[in-house]
C-alpha cells in the first residue's frame, strides 16, 4: 500500500490518497464520517471540536459503496476555512489586507514542545504559522479517513477487528490486563475518556478538570488491540519487514507520541526470561500461547494471538499557562504564544492509533495475501490458514 495526506489545519480541506487495495472493499461516506466523529469525542478537547464539522467527500476509487481497485482519494473539508480564507490563501493576498487581520499576526514566540522553533529554523521562516499549520494534529483526520477504508479491508478479507482504549491519563490508570473486545466499542465510545473501567474513567475526568483549572494540559497512554490477526504477518528476515517495527514507526508518527510499547514492552526488561515469554501449548483450538506478554509478535512476525500495542502521548504543547520561550523577532525572553487549545486529546489519539494500526496491518495483509478483488484476497487468506503445517 502507498498512502499520503496533504492539507493544513486552517486550509480549505485535508486530502488523502490510498493506493494498492483490491476492488470490492465496502466503504461509504457514512462509514468514514462515523470514524471521524469518534475522533472528535473525548473529554478535554477545545472549542474548535464543538463548532467544526468534518465534511467527507470521496473524490476517487469508490463506486456505489465499494472500492474499484483504483487509488482511493478522500477529502475532509475544514468548516473553519471561511475565517482563514485570506490568511491561508494559496495565491498572494494584498499585504495591506493581511496587515489588517488579527489572525495573521506573526507568531514569533514558539511553543516549547511544538514543531514551531525547529521548523522555523529548518524551513527559514521568521514566524511559526507556516510550520504549525501542518504540524497540527488536525492532519490526523485524514489518516482516520484512510484508516476507515483500511479497517473495512481487514475485516472483509481476514476478519481482523481493531479496538482501542485509554489506559492511562496523567496519573490515573485503568486496571492492567483488561482488554476490551469489539463488543465493548460502543461502551468505550460512550465514555468521556474512552476508558472501560468506571472508576478510572472518573479519575481521568477529574484530572482533566483540575488541569483545566490550572491552565495546564495532560497526556496519557492508549492501547490498541487487533483481534483476528493471522500468524505470519511481517517477517523476521529484515528489520524493516518486522511487523512490530512497522507498528512502532506508525504510532510514533502520530503527533505528540513519545513512546511505544508492544505487548508488555518496557516491563519485560524488568523480569527474568522465565516470566517474560508466552509458553506454547496445544489446545483444542490448536497451538496457542498461554499468556499475551509479547503483544502478538515474535521475531517481527505476528503469532496469531491478540496483537497489542501502546502509545504514550505527551501533554499538548499549547499550554494555557504559557511556558518560557523567546521572541524570535527580538531575541528577548517571552511567554509562548497561546490562543485556544485542548486540555487533553488522549481519547482522540486512541482513534488515530487505531487508524495507524489498521493501515500497517492492511499493508501487511496486502503484501502477504495479494489479490485484486476482495474475494481473491479472502480466498488466499483461507487457503494459507487451511494449509498451515502446524496449527
Ligand atoms: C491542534 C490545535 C487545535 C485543535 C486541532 C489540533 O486547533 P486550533 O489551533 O485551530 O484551535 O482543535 O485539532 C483539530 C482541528 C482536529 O480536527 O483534531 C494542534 O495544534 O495540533
Amino acid at each position: 500500500l502507498r498512502w499520503l495526506t496533504a492539507g493544513e489545519s486552517h486550509g480549505p480541506a485535508l486530502v488523502a490518497t490510498l493506493e494498492g487495495l483490491p476492488a470490492g472493499v465496502p466503504i461509504t461516506t457514512e462509514m468514514v464520517a462515523d470514524h471521524l466523529a469518534r475522533r472528535r469525542l473525548g473529554y478535554g478537547r477545545g472549542a474548535r471540536m464543538k463548532f467544526e464539522r468534518d465534511e467527507v467527500t470521496f473524490l476517487g476509487g469508490v463506486r456505489h459503496g465499494l472500492t474499484l481497485g483504483s487509488p482511493v482519494a478522500v477529502m475532509v473539508g475544514n468548516t473553519e476555512w471561511p475565517k482563514w480564507e485570506q490568511v491561508m490563501a494559496a495565491d498572494p493576498v494584498d499585504p495591506e489586507v493581511l496587515a489588517g487581520l488579527a489572525r495573521n499576526a506573526p507568531l514569533t514566540r514558539p511553543r516549547p514542545g511544538h514543531a514551531d522553533l525547529a521548523g522555523m529554523q529548518k524551513y527559514g521562516f521568521d514566524e511559526a504559522r507556516p510550520i504549525l499549520e501542518r504540524a497540527s494534529a488536525r492532519e490526523t483526520a485524514a489518516r482516520v479517513a484512510l484508516g476507515a477504508v483500511a479497517r473495512s479491508y481487514l475485516k472483509e478479507t481476514a476478519g481482523i477487528e481493531i479496538v482501542s482504549h485509554v489506559v492511562e491519563l496523567a496519573s490515573a490508570k485503568a486496571p492492567y490486563g483488561v482488554y476490551p473486545t469489539p463488543a465493548d466499542v460502543e461502551k468505550l465510545d460512550a465514555d468521556p475518556v474512552r476508558c472501560l473501567d468506571a472508576d478510572a474513567s472518573k479519575a481521568m475526568v477529574a484530572e482533566i478538570d483540575q488541569a483545566h483549572k490550572d491552565g495546564d494540559t495532560l497526556g496519557g497512554v492508549v492501547e490498541v488491540l487487533a483481534y483476528g490477526v493471522p500468524v505470519g504477518l511481517g517477517s523476521h528476515v529484515h528489520w524493516d519487514r518486522r511487523l512490530d517495527a512497522r507498528l512502532a514507526a506508525a504510532l510514533m508518527g502520530i503527533q505528540a507520541i513519545k513512546g511505544v510499547e508492544v505487548g508488555d514492552g518496557f516491563d519485560l526488561a524488568r523480569v527474568p526470561g522465565s516470566k517474560a515469554h508466552d509458553e506454547i501449548v496445544t489446545t483444542e483450538e490448536g497451538v496457542r500461547r498461554v499468556t499475551g506478554r509479547s503483544g502478538g509478535t515474535e521475531g517481527g512476525l505476528s503469532t496469531g494471538e491478540l496483537l497489542r500495542v501502546r502509545a504514550a502521548m505527551k501533554p499538548i504543547a499549547t499550554v494555557p499557562r504559557a511556558l518560557r520561550t523567546i521572541d524570535v523577532a527580538t531575541g528577548e525572553a517571552a511567554q509562548a504564544h497561546h490562543q485556544r487549545s485542548d486540555v487533553c486529546a488522549v481519547p482522540a489519539a486512541g482513534i488515530v492509533a487505531e487508524a495507524m494500526v489498521a493501515l500497517v496491518l492492511a499493508d501487511a495483509v496486502a503484501e502477504k495475501f495479494g489479490g485484486d478483488s476482495v474475494t481473491e484476497t479472502r480466498r488466499n487468506v483461507r487457503s494459507y490458514l487451511d494449509h498451515l503445517a502446524i496449527r
